[in-house]
């Protein structure tokens, strides 16, 4: 388990990565911001009819405004990185079966990758370990009021996607859900993003429990809460009303909102 972890890299200037070049990476992703940023909403089911969720639209088209010619969250220096990270929410799942995974030191944990790829599949830890991957020192930053800069190694969502036979056109999101009952919906533009990635490093070690082991999402322009851990499978999906309460996520299910954006 320890393949070595690639020294951090920071990104000398955001703007590396061109908006051009993002969208190049996914033809249904071009098409969605083709027309331009009023193009970029997504208006999650429960926004239809009511005020409530408005916020949603707002804070993600403000985001995705701001963000249009800079779209990879900051990267900082290895100086930055906190010297603890906190363990927050959920920190070891009373699963029986997560339970088992972790003392056998996730030997034969594997990640089902399903819903609308071009071959439905699943992968070991090691499996995951061995794709690309791509470390990152970003703040992570939780609605409840702290934030902490933190080093991230992991193989970046679409790679896995890839993996798995890529995405059919069909596909609108990825729900991810988790050991702990959490789930949530990303949309493609967060899905194709390179930030996006399925972390199994923290700080240059493997993940610790309490950060989520053996796989956590880092979705690095998003709120604390739509980093989910303890990572159970993934599907792609062409709409996300069949989960839950229909809103796109646990956390929005709860009333916060489905587009996390900071
Ligand atoms: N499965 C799961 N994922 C989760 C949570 C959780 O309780 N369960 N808490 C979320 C919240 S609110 C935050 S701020 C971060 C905390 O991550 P950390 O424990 O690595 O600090 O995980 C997020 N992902
Ligand atoms: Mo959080």
């Amino acid at each position: 388990m320890s393949t070595p972890i690639s020294t951090p890299r920071r990104i000398a200037r955001p703007r590396t990565l061109s908006r051009r070049r993002l969208l190049a990476q996914v033809p249904a992703l071009g098409a969605l911001m083709a027309a331009g940023c009023s193009r970029d909403v997504y208006v999650p089911p429960h926004v239809r009819g009511g005020l409530v969720g408005a916020a949603d639209v707002l804070t993600m088209s403000t985001n995705r405004l701001l963000l249009r010619d800079q779209p990879l969250a900051r990267e900082y220096g290895p100086d930055d990185i906190a010297p603890d990270f906190p363990t927050w929410g959920q920190t070891n799942p009373d699963d029986e079966e997560y339970q088992r995974h972790r003392r056998e030191g996730f030997r034969d944990w594997r990640l089902p990758i399903g819903g609308l790829v071009g071959r439905p599949t699943s992968f070991s830890l090691d499996d995951i370990r061995r794709l690309p991957s791509r470390t990152q020192i970003t703040a992570h930053v939780c609605e409840q009021g702290w934030s902490a800069i933190a080093e991230w190694t992991g193989a970046p969502l679409l790679q896995v996607l890839e993996a798995a036979g890529g995405l059919k056109p069909e596909a609108r999101y990825v729900m991810l859900d988790t050991v702990d009952g959490w789930y949530e919906g990303i949309d493609l533009f967060e899905v194709v993003h390179p930030q996006t990635i399925l972390a199994w490093g923290l700080n240059g070690g493997d993940l610790p429990v309490g950060n989520g082991a053996p796989l956590r999402l880092r979705v690095e322009r998003q709120c604390g809460y739509k980093n989910l851990k303890f990572l159970k499978s993934i599907q792609a999906v062409d709409s996300m009303a069949g989960f839950g309460r229909g809103t796109g996520g646990i956390n929005s299910d709860w009333g916060f909102h489905w587009y996390a954006g900071v």
